[in-house]
């Protein structure tokens, strides 16, 4: 294994926020990248007599100490101490073109606030997304590592609950505010104000969004980018910019509301695609009826020239299509994945799954002018109907608005030369010009445990997709859980044998009140009201014991389609490998020597893997990830796409024990079921009591 930099940032990290004592002393967990471990800084408060308190788009007083979204989005220098950043979000829905629009015209990318509340997207007229602050996509948290984040959403979505999922956010002492209804928290429910407080303990470019219902499709996100000081980066060498509005964040737009698409009709479905990508929330919308584009304002990025970029581009798709993305005549150097660093590879195109982050350096070296940026929806489920979107890169000094160049068509477009991440393609040579997730070299230096010959625990989780029988779905006086994703076919999603659902309460706050019927940590022993059943939906809760080297093995063992990105929570991962289950037949009974087998099929590239927290399936194939099982909790583990997160395609870690979380929080939300002893007369009248 090769060390880039053996010398521990610790030290440093201490220095960083060891001043001069002024008020309270407190202490914090930051994950030290360098040698895998979490370690404990401890720091003072800064005196709050230089604080800003007239803070723009804040509706409350705020208490001292507190600081905006425009003061924490700050450099950040060693030695300052911490911010606590304040945010206060309203979720409400909301429609587009709608009468703001008379009034002002978003003028710049959608950042930390707005002072427009005008969401035009792609020209189309969309009635019942869900927006916070009537911005679009929602506000950006940009901090510094060591930040304290605190979020009040309040929730005024007629008839809908709420949940906030901080994506990529290990929350290590904070885990009642993950955000995962139903596990970590009750939703949040209409009229309600919800505060989440956790600390920014691991940089990188993440994405924040809703993990309650369909509510992500119909718009709730928004970037998280946790910054360092830039001496900590290990590719600081590569950009000399690093702006706050150099985000790429990538939706896909719907025209129409998401249950419209769940479950789907059993004719003329139409499915789990997209109407189109949105960038930064910007886009134009080519209607097929007249073949021609909306005139809605591109997202554009100004640069200047011979300068070097640091750009974060996040994957902020809920629905089935991959994306890719091109910028003219501009290779990219990608610097990041998922937030984290990895030795440098030049790429010209980068393909992403829901949820993926990728960092890349551009250099502003081309002639004075301006480029177009393409963004290609890829898969049956787009490329068919030529989905994409476009963007501009602009250098400061051209006199054009739009490219002079044509504007890149889906078929004939922007050349792909190098390809990161290619779909189903798992590198093993045969293809050239590509560079799959795997074969990256992490920037940082590996814990030599997580090589160890064998984990202690593996976790095998074979998926596929049941399909029903008519006669068993619709069997009088049952109501299996089922979604149909093409005309005349209803599924479940399976996942080593049970389609997880979600228990009535959370268990890491109200486990006693979860009916044991719900439950099933065995696939082998399930509940004895699924005698019987075809499928088993339960709550799928694997115990995993603290600080155990954790190996897992997701293997697509349904027929070939798409390629799923499961996501954890709470962690990254370091990626062993992904294969095709043709070339390595992976089994319940011969998983114990996977990777060995793995690696003698497709002999590794890299000996220092990197670390992610989503990793696409290959379709007909498998991914072995491997982490230390170093904080405590209940993290999901789940396929991003909404449709087969919400359809079963799920398990739950539980990691540790109770003893092992901070305590709950005094009056933490509480719900469940309400099944009192059945009432044989009336309730007594309170006075005769
Ligand atoms: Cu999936």
């Amino acid at each position: 294994m090769q060390l880039l930099n053996g010398t521990s940032i610790f030290p440093i990290l201490m220095t960083l926020f060891h001043f001069v004592a002024t008020s309270h002393v407190g202490s914090y967990k930051v994950y030290i990248k360098s040698s895998s471990q979490w370690r404990t800084v401890n720091y003072t408060d800064p005196d709050d007599s230089d604080i800003d308190q007239s803070m723009p788009g804040i509706e409350k007083s705020i208490p001292p100490l507190l600081s905006s979204p425009e003061e924490c989005a700050r450099p950040c220098k060693t030695g300052d101490p911490p911010k606590t950043c304040y945010y206060q979000w309203t979720f409400e829905t909301y429609h587009t073109l709608g009468g703001a629009c008379e009034l002002c015209t978003p003028t710049t990318n959608t950042s930390l606030s707005s002072n427009c509340q005008c969401i035009l997207a792609d020209g189309a007229d969309v009635s019942g997304i869900i927006v916070a602050n009537r911005q679009f996509p929602g506000p950006a948290i940009q901090v510094c590592l060591g930040d304290m984040v605190i979020v009040d959403v309040k929730n005024i979505v007629p008839g809908n609950h709420l949940s906030i999922h901080w994506h990529g956010i290990y929350q290590k002492d904070w885990q009642h505010y993950d955000g995962v209804p139903f596990l970590t928290q009750c939703p949040i429910s209409e009229c309600s104000t919800f505060r989440y407080q956790w600390r920014a303990q691991n940089p990188g470019s993440h994405f924040w969004h809703a993990h309650s219902g369909l509510h992500k499709a119909d718009g709730v996100d928004g970037p998280i980018i946790i910054r360092e000081p830039p001496e900590f980066y290990p590719n600081r060498d590569l950009f000399n910019h690093d702006n706050f509005d150099n985000f790429i964040f990538i939706q896909d737009w719907l025209h129409n509301n998401a249950l419209d698409h769940f479950p789907g009709t059993s004719i003329n479905s139409i499915g789990q695609n997209p109407d189109n990508f949105l960038v930064n929330g910007r886009g134009q919308w080519l209607d097929p009826s007249n073949r021609k584009y909306t005139t809605t304002p591109l997202a554009i990025f100004n640069v200047k020239p011979g300068e070097r970029y640091r750009f974060r581009m996040i994957n902020g798709c809920t629905l089935l299509c991959p994306i890719e993305l091109q910028i003219e005549n501009h290779n990219m150097t990608i610097i990041a994945v998922d937030g984290v660093d990895v030795r440098p590879e030049i790429v010209n195109t980068i393909t992403s799954f829901a949820a993926e982050r990728v960092d890349f350096v551009l250099n502003t070296y081309e002639l004075i002018g301006t480029y177009w940026i393409q963004v290609r929806g890829l898969s049956d489920n787009c490329t068919p109907r030529s989905v994409q979107q476009h963007a501009i890169l602009r250098y400061e000094g051209s006199d054009l608005d739009e490219p002079s160049s044509p504007r890149p068509q889906f078929q004939s477009g922007l050349p792909r030369g190098k390809v990161f991440n290619p779909v189903n393609d798992v590198c093993d040579g045969t293809t050239a010009n590509v560079i799959c997730i795997k074969d990256l070299q992490n920037a940082n230096p590996v814990n030599d445990l997580i090589f160890g010959s064998q984990p202690d625990m593996q976790i095998y989780l074979p998926f596929f997709f049941h399909n029903y029988e008519r006669t068993d779905l619709f069997r009088p006086n049952t109501y299996q859980r089922f979604v149909d994703p093409i005309n005349n076919l209803s599924v479940a999603a399976i996942v080593d044998g049970i389609s997880n659902i979600f228990p009535p309460s959370p268990p890491i706050s109200q486990l006693d009140d979860i009916p044991a019927d719900i439950l099933c940590p065995d696939p082998n022993n399930l509940p004895a009201r699924c005698d019987g059943l075809t499928i088993c939906h339960c709550a799928h809760f694997i115990n995993i014991p603290l600080n155990s080297l954790v190996e897992i093995i997701v293997a697509d063992i349904g027929p070939l389609g798409i390629s799923h990105p499961f996501h954890l929570h709470g962690y990254s991962f370091h990626v062993m490998s992904t294969g095709l289950l043709s070339r390595v037949n992976i089994t319940d009974t011969n998983k114990s020597t996977a990777l060995q087998r793995d690696r003698e099929e497709y002999p590794p590239i890299s000996d220092n893997p990197p670390m992610k927290d989503t990793l696409a399936v290959p379709s007909g194939g498998y991914t072995i990830v491997r982490f230390i099982a170093d904080n405590p909790g209940w993290w999901l583990y789940h396929c991003h796409f909404l449709q087969h997160l919400f359809n079963g395609m799920s398990v739950v870690f539980h990691i540790g024990q109770d003893s092992d979380l901070p305590p709950t929080p005094k009056n933490f939300p509480k719900c469940g079921n309400f099944e009192p002893s059945i009432l044989r007369t009336n309730p007594v009248p309170r006075g005769e009591l």
